[in-house]
């Protein structure tokens, strides 16, 4: 792997994770209490043997930026060579803005050609998932192939949000398109597609034809998935890499955390008994910022004769959260939660610093950074009167409260 350069996308502007993405990045959103999303992106790189990083950032990326200061600068040692690099837009070419992600990539192209890499491996900053990119790249080798794409099976309905390959025997690509309204299915079933993760191996020196000949044209919109890709399979070794678990029987866990609703589903994969998504693994562990905080405490909380226990369930609570007689289930507590008496919180996501006032009752709510839920106040039972009051509220009935939200004790119903 010390002949790959990893370059991670982290540009994406998420808009439809509005309002966690109004401040901040989406790779940059935090997951699972303790974690962001670029972080799982990232451990599965450094877990890889990845030591050479250059991360490509462009929207409101300074919440990013401190976290990659704070949580990963010091896994590398740039005297043997190794480095993370947050890299905002050059800006280099007609003064433009990134457009699309070939794009992005090409504006840095002078930083990647001098690092000399065998190949060039590409991957989006805001997929939830644990994979070993080791075997993507030696079959990538095995094969001599140009490009090679990490492939998974969706459905035919899902697929409409992918690049959708087909292929021949050996996984060679005969076919790519970038979200199509009507996918072609596998050849063994017809309710399933090939669908590309949007990460790529290059051979490093097709990467930079390709990346240069895209540059000049007008009727392109310089994107690996509208433009590179498709164009690529015709005369080029594009293969198809399958993403499956460690037995290599089944589709990997993978989650492109791109809704409201898929980010709140992978968060609540944490949980549980049997979690689809292992954090315990300590083969393939996954890294972030740990702040110094006391570890979480769960009090007796008290009124008048009565008291009640703090308590949480199927949840994940983080350092620093009190649980002051109020009650959490199936949940996710971020760092310095305040949960108080008599309050019930359950199939939620409360990020760091929320504080939760007595005898709230909260139900399937996402809520922001440092919100303050005063007293008595209800979220999540009654959708209408929750997007009234000016929450935002999915289709699927999530509440999400946005950072900095003043909550009135006269909003309670
Ligand atoms: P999308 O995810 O829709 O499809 P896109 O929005 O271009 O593609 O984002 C790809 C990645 O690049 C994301 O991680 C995004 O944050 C980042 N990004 C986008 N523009 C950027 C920029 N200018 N600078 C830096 N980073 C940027 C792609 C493929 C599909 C594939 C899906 C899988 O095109 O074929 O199926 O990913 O999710
Ligand atoms: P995160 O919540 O991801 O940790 P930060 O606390 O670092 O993010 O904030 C990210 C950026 O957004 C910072 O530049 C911060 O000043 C800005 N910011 C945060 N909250 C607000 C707000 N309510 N209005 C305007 N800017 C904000």
């Amino acid at each position: 792997m010390r002949d790959t350069l990893t370059v991670i996308l982290a540009g994406g502007r998420g808009s439809r994770l509005e309002p966690l993405t109004r401040d901040r990045a989406k790779p940059a959103v935090p997951f699972g209490g303790l974690y962001r999303i670029i972080d799982f992106v990232l451990s599965n790189a450094l877990n890889s043997g990845m030591r050479r990083m250059l991360l490509l950032t462009q929207y409101k990326a300074q919440s990013l930026d401190r976290h990659i200061n704070l949580a990963w600068r010091n896994y590398f040692c740039r005297e043997l060579g190794e480095f993370i690099d947050v890299v905002p837009p050059q800006q280099r070419i007609d003064n433009n803005w990134y457009q699309g992600t070939a794009d992005a990539v090409y504006q840095n192209i002078y930083a990647i050609e001098s690092e000399q890499p065998k190949d060039v491996v590409i991957l989006a900053g805001d997929h939830i998932y644990k994979m070993n990119y080791k075997p993507m790249v030696e079959f990538h080798r095995k094969m001599g192939a140009d490009i090679t794409i990490g492939a998974l099976r969706v459905s035919r309905d899902e697929a409409k949000q992918f690049g959708v390959m087909q292929v021949d025997l050996d996984n060679r690509l005969t076919g790519f398109q970038e979200k199509p309204s009507d996918p072609i299915s596998t050849p063994d079933d017809p309710d399933v597609c090939l669908a590309s993760m949007g990460i790529y191996v290059f051979n490093a020196r097709f990467l930079f034809e390709q990346l240069c000949d895209d540059a000049t044209r007008t009727d392109s919109d310089h994107d690996f998935g509208k433009n590179i890709i498709p164009a690529a399979i015709q005369d080029h070794a594009v293969y198809a890499f399958p993403f499956l678990d460690e037995n290599r029987k089944r589709d990997a866990y993978w989650r492109d955390v791109g809704t409201i609703d898929a980010y709140y589903e992978a968060n609540m994969d944490l949980v549980g008994v049997d979690p689809l998504l292992n954090l315990y693994d300590q083969h393939w562990p996954i890294r972030s910022f740990q702040p110094m905080l006391p570890p979480p405490k769960f009090v007796f909380g008290s009124e008048g004769n009565s008291s009640r226990r703090g308590e949480a369930l199927d949840s994940l609570v983080c350092q620093g959260a009190i649980l002051s007689g109020g009650s959490v289930a199936r949940s996710i507590v971020g760092p310095n939660v305040r949960i108080n008496s008599y309050a019930h919180v359950e199939d939620s996501i409360l990020f760091e610093g929320v504080e939760v006032g007595r005898r709230c009752r909260l139900r399937r709510v996402i809520v922001d950074k440092g919100v303050r839920i005063p007293p008595e106040t209800e979220i999540g039972y009654d959708p209408a009167a929750d997007a009234a009051r000016g929450f935002t509220v999915t289709d699927s009935g999530l509440v999400v409260i946005a950072r900095g939200e003043q909550l009135e004790s006269s909003q309670t119903p």
